[in-house]
């Protein structure tokens, strides 16, 4: 087994987990105040969003120098004491590279805007097209063109973020150089781990060419070359140290990518983060719309990515929610009427499954969508860009509004709900983004005091630590038809495990195999009541329960 595939990651979004010094942004000696809190969920290494120097233009994906952190977080002393303190309870750190665009303000396009032309081919930058078009039709993922104007040369430069965040031309042996340089500073500095932002995106071919109206995505995306370009990066930097955890951000990727990224043979990656089952509730593709979620869509494609890269060897990180997606809970589940029943069966959907499961922070508490009522409420640019684009289209400012609240960056980003205080006790100052108004009745005193949710996540990361079979067992999907249940086994040499997880309230009967009933010895974990698995068995509303059954 390699040596992450046991480990539970924490997800830690810096600006908003704990503010020391009162400027309403969370900081590096906040997260030091929280590091018992982490040693009791019992997590083996904290991934922090980017905490390097930016305007913050996209909340740090936008970096002005990699190797510095942003003093509104605190001082590379701080982070040293952190790694430390961390160290003391068995937590690693795993860092965010964001390696495909660098902010503007960084010194290298600055160079290149000055005329260093060593500087201008760090960058993707191209000439208008003959009738003074811009160098392709594509567009940002924010919204609008993705080319900018590079300074007052006449071209263009590539950005497809913001035009505050400008492509990196990896084909370039410079660029791949300075990054394989910032990857072994924060080895030595002690970080184990390395998540790498839109990572197959990275590989744009020397000639761009028009998308033609079909989604140009096809065009940049998981280009052959990006293996290329991981390999050399791993054998420079984190390949050559021991243990070090690497995982690459792949939106819209396949599962056969997702082998080459990951299967160990390759040394390219530990693993990968897919999306595919979080845009169940998109409609045609479109992100910003709000249809039910298509919920045999989404077991379809979990046990595809499942029974896929377990064939080939490949490895998922098991995530609902991160700091760019609405909270899973509020989005899949009821968390008015079954705030615990919908948060557990959320986790124990995936933390039983084959991968290594990422706890977001928050969700371990329970912490949903915050209740924000107007526009202004919201910080994320992709948001602000989103309900311009869709009020341009025409729809109302209340379905704007709808469509805003359930699908917004901002979702997860508000500040962590410490305990009832003011501001729920993350800040003393005015946050940066609004507190959920929900805090007196959610927030992690009240859990540790006498919730159920924090220790039911307590309880699957420490059944994944004591049961091989989690982590090392094959996977097989069943009842794949069920409209309600996502079903499915688990086995190794010594034992077989059955998990059932019904996504919806109310009652659900199954009908299981007498096979199944006969070879059912206990019930290893559930969120109700444990009963023997029956004949004609009555799910209740969001309830996930996993059997062990005699081989
Ligand atoms: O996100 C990649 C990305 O495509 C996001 O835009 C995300 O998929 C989308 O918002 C979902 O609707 C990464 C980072 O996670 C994100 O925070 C950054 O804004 C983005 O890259 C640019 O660095």
């Amino acid at each position: 087994m390699e040596h992450f595939q046991n480990k539970v990651i924490y997800q830690l979004y810096p600006k908003s987990f704990k503010d020391s010094d009162g400027d309403g942004i969370g900081d590096l000696q906040g997260i030091i105040s929280q590091v018992p809190y982490l040693a009791e969920l019992g997590v083996d290494m904290i991934w922090m969003n980017p905490i390097f120097v930016s305007p913050q233009k996209d909340n740090g994906y936008d970096i002005t120098d990699y190797c510095a952190i942003d003093p509104v977080f605190g001082t590379m002393d701080d982070f040293e004491e952190l790694i430390r303190t961390l160290k003391k309870e068995q937590i690693e750190v795993m860092f965010d590279m964001v390696f495909n665009h660098t902010s503007t303000t960084h010194e290298w396009f600055q160079k290149a805007l000055l005329g260093d032309k060593e500087y201008e081919d760090f960058y993707i930058i191209r000439e208008q097209k003959a009738d003074g078009g811009l160098p392709t039709d594509w567009e940002s993922k924010f919204g609008g063109e993705a080319w900018a104007p590079f300074g007052d040369t006449g071209k263009y430069y590539l950005h497809l973020f913001d035009e505050s965040q400008a492509d990196l031309n990896w084909r370039n042996p410079r660029v791949r150089d300075e990054l394989q340089k910032v990857v072994n500073f924060w080895l030595a500095k002690g970080i184990k781990g390395f998540r790498f932002d839109v990572l197959n995106l990275i590989g744009k071919d020397e000639l761009l060419l028009d998308s033609g109206g079909s989604n140009e995505k096809s065009i940049y995306t998981d280009r052959p070359i990006v293996h290329e370009y991981i390999r050399e990066l791993n054998e420079a930097s984190f390949g050559k140290a021991d243990n070090i955890v690497t995982v690459g951000e792949m939106s819209s990727t396949t599962v056969e990518n997702g082998i080459l990224y990951s299967n160990p043979e390759r040394k390219e990656l530990s693993m990968i983060f897919n999306f595919h089952h979080l845009k169940v509730d998109y409609k045609d593709g479109e992100k910003w719309s709000n249809p039910p979620f298509d919920f045999l869509e989404l077991k379809r494609i979990l046990s595809e990515w499942q029974t896929g890269m377990s064939i080939g060897n490949g490895w998922n990180a098991l995530f609902w929610n991160n700091h760019d997606q609405p909270r899973a809970n509020s989005r899949f589940g009821d968390t008015t009427n079954y705030p615990y029943e919908t948060a557990t069966m959320l986790a124990q959907t995936i933390h039983l499954l084959r991968g290594t499961p990422y706890v977001y922070q928050g969700e371990e508490i329970g912490m949903t969508n915050p209740d924000f009522i107007d526009i202004s409420d919201y910080v994320d640019i992709e948001t602000h860009n989103a309900y311009q684009e869709m009020r341009l289209a025409g729809l109302s400012h209340q379905t704007a509004m709808e469509i805003t609240k359930q699908k917004s960056r901002d979702n997860s980003r508000t500040p962590m709900q410490w305990d009832g205080s003011p501001n729920a006790g993350f800040t003393t100052g005015k946050p940066w983004l609004k507190v959920s108004d929900n805090y007196p009745t959610i927030n992690v005193e009240k859990e540790l005091a006498d919730g159920k949710i924090f220790r039911y996540y307590q309880k699957l990361i420490q059944l994944r630590k004591e049961n091989a079979i989690i982590s090392e067992g094959s996977y097989e999907g069943v009842l794949l038809d069920d409209a309600e249940v996502y079903a499915y086994f688990r086995e190794n040499e010594e034992e077989k495990v059955l998990v059932l997880n019904h996504f919806y309230p109310g009652e659900h009967t199954l009908a299981i195999p007498e096979e199944w009933t006969e070879a059912t010895s206990e019930c290893w974990i559930g969120n109700y009541e444990q009963r023997p698995l029956s004949a004609s068995f009555t799910l209740h509303a969001y309830e996930t329960v996993a059997y062990r059954m005699k081989k």
